[in-house]
């Protein structure tokens, strides 16, 4: 617990957001915010949220703000209905975040903001809460967040307990164990048409290919955690675009169809490829929206981030590192 102000305590954390290697899409259990699969995903350092939490006696009700706008509050206080219940209070909080990156639009924005709302609101409640208690309750916020809660490499684990108990989020390597670098192409800046949570919903609801999806993810992850222990850059890369467009196949056949890519998406892709073939060693993957990020050993990180500028339609390419896990910032 922090600085007691205007009768409240405050904790403020940042949390990086996470690409997925191997991705999650769709639920075990919609309550409790189980995903149906595991999951594989790097911490990116470029991108990050900043949360304070304030809990208060003299507030009615919890309130949000996203970048200086009132935000949806239902999640938040989904997540902070959690921390007070084991806080044993019932006080009401103020919940202020920033990103450094558009909110919304594909680049996991809800991954490192519930991240670091369950890191700040646990430390404003003065809960000593341990990496894996807070992954489960970030993954509550939202699946992807529980793994944003580490740096590096991360793997989901989707469990199979009625509670949820075994659903959290492990690191599988530190940032420095592999540096590996990402180049972000930025193809639109403004929110996407369908969120991901409804999304998948409705692949599971109508996708003849959910059941291929469930079915082959562990295949994916077995193959996934043996390219990260060799360090084999090549298996982890293509694995990685095999996994993406087996997501995206899955989004296709869903419908109403989920298109998430642009003009400047499926040119980027065929940028990456066309990279490849003069031997630079660049793999695309792509999420819930129209942006392009690219995984290339660092010593290739300027000539992946050239190329990528270049591509009509992208607007902005921003380089990353691999970050930190989610962490107090006083
Ligand atoms: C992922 N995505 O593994 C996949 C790839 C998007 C495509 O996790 O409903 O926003 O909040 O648990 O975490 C996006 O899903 O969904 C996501 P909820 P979330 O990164």
């Amino acid at each position: 617990m922090d600085e007691s102000f205007g009768g409240g305590t405050t904790a403020v954390a940042r949390a990086h957001s996470n690409i997925a290697l191997v991705k999650y899409w769709g639920k075990r259990d919609a309550v409790l915010n189980t995903p149906a699969v595991g999951s594989i995903s790097v911490t990116l350092d470029a991108l990050h949220t900043d949360t304070r939490v304030t809990f208060r006696t003299d507030l009615g009700d919890d309130e949000f703000l996203l970048d200086g706008r009132r935000g949806d509050v239902t999640r938040v206080s989904r997540v902070l209905d959690l921390v007070r219940e084991r806080a044993g209070h019932g006080q009401r909080a103020l919940v202020s975040s920033t990103n450094n990156f558009p909110t919304g639009a594909g680049l996991a924005s809800s991954a490192s903001g519930f991240a670091a709302l369950a890191t700040a609101a646990a430390g404003a409640a003065g809960l000593a809460l341990s990496d894996r208690e807070l992954s489960i309750l970030a993954r509550q916020g939202s699946g992807s967040a529980a793994r944003s809660i580490f740096g590096g490499f991360a793997e989901m684990h989707s469990g199979v307990a009625a509670d949820g108990s075994d659903s959290y989020a492990e690191q599988l390597l530190d940032s420095s164990e592999w540096p590996l670098s990402v180049a972000v192409a930025i193809t639109e800046r403004g929110q996407k048409s369908i969120n991901s949570t409804v999304g998948m919903v409705e692949s599971a609801a109508t996708s003849p290919f959910y059941s291929a999806w469930l079915d082959s993810a562990g295949d994916d992850l077995v193959e996934m955690r043996a390219a990260i222990a060799a360090r084999d850059f090549a298996r982890l890369g293509e694995l990685s675009e095999y996994n993406c467009l087996k997501l995206h196949a899955l989004m296709l056949s869903t419908r109403p169809a989920l298109i998430y890519w642009n003009a400047a998406t499926v040119a980027a892709m065929h940028a990456v490829r066309d990279l490849r073939g003069q031997g630079v060693a660049a793999y695309f993957t792509i999420d819930a929206g129209p942006q392009v990020k690219v995984l290339s050993l660092p010593a290739d990180a300027a000539a992946v981030q050239a190329a990528l500028a270049n591509v009509p339609g992208v607007l902005e390419v921003r380089g990353s590192a691999l970050g930190l896990g989610a962490h107090r910032l006083e």
